[in-house]
């Protein structure tokens, strides 16, 4: 596993206490920013060891699922590639060992009932950068992934989150994205098109790639000739509009790039994604109510956008 990270993956899974991540409360700069561009990234949201613990969990779970274990709710979606990672490590190591099934895994969806993982989607920070996007209170978390990018994992294309959320009402939906190690150009960072939250939802075509991973689409009527790289640190957030077009690129380094991805709607939003796919990843947790008036800081306006 020459291309991990250096880190222990046999500690503790919880978070331990000091890496809790900075309460905070949306600014005004990024209010506007969210209104404008439609995203905003805040540097420095989480302790790293935040998501460091996340990484190890998910690794268990990979793990036992891999050895066929129950893992509650969750599921691991593999890389589609033919042969992934199996060829590369062979070619490396020359030992034909099997690679382990983290090194194999795209996603782990449904992960927020897992304690590390609900304790960071329901702290404080969170919900208020959430609720002060969304503009109300009664929030709930519908879609928890873990996106384990190995090296040599394809990027996913141009798209839209609200493509894949057939809902009613159907926004205002926010995403919030956690570093868990470095992006860069090189391992696959995502790609934003500032202002394409105010378009309606595209088209989106399947992914015609042989190998394409679970899920993937692509938007193929815009011009995005305009994006910009999202370059973060391990702990930095993106906060984005699920009308955002974003895509993520290949990762041609030789070490993971990981992220945990959140999505948040209003609490009792009906959600046909079941109806109309037959299937669904989505999980609805209702969040807890936020502290009484008296407790909370003074904050921005609801970054409403408009269409929401
Ligand atoms: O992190 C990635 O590679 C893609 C994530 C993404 O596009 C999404 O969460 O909608």
């Amino acid at each position: 596993m020459l291309y991990w990270p250096t880190m222990e993956i046999t500690g503790p899974t919880a978070a331990h206490s000091g890496a809790s991540s900075r309460a905070t409360h949306v600014t005004e700069a990024q209010r506007d920013a969210y209104v404008r561009d439609g995203f905003f990234r805040i540097e420095g949201f989480a302790e790293p060891e935040i998501g460091a613990a996340l990484l190890r969990r998910v690794i268990e779970l990979a793990r036992r699922a891999g050895a066929g274990g129950d893992i509650g709710t969750a599921f691991v979606t593999p890389e589609q590639q033919q042969d992934f990672a199996r060829a590369r490590v062979d070619g490396e190591t020359g030992t034909g060992t099997a690679p382990a099934p983290e090194e194999l895994a795209s996603k782990i969806f449904r992960v927020a009932r897992e304690d590390v993982f609900f304790e960071f989607a329901s702290s404080a920070a969170v919900l208020n950068i959430v609720r002060e996007v969304l503009g109300f209170d009664d929030v709930a978390n519908f879609l928890s992934q873990f996106i384990f990018k190995n090296p040599g994992a394809w990027g996913q294309p141009w798209h839209q989150d609200s493509f894949y959320f057939p809902f009613d009402p159907p926004r205002p939906v926010v995403g919030i994205w956690l570093a868990v190690t470095e992006a860069t150009l090189e391992n696959g960072c995502l790609h934003v098109l500032a202002g394409s939250h105010t378009e309606p939802v595209h088209v989106h075509l399947p992914d015609a790639r042989p190998g394409a991973n679970y899920g993937y689409t692509e938007i193929v009527d815009h011009d995005m000739s305009s994006s910009s790289p999202v370059l973060m640190q391990p702990g930095d957030l993106l906060v984005f509009d699920s009308h955002l077009m974003h895509r993520s690129t290949d990762n041609t380094s030789a070490s993971l790039r990981a992220a945990m991805v959140y999505h948040y709607a209003r609490h009792g939003t009906v959600d046909r994604t079941e109806q109309l796919r037959g299937y669904t990843v989505n999980d609805w947790i209702p969040m807890p109510a936020p502290a009484p008036p008296s407790r909370r800081a003074s904050r921005a306006a609801p970054a409403r956008i408009a269409g929401t």
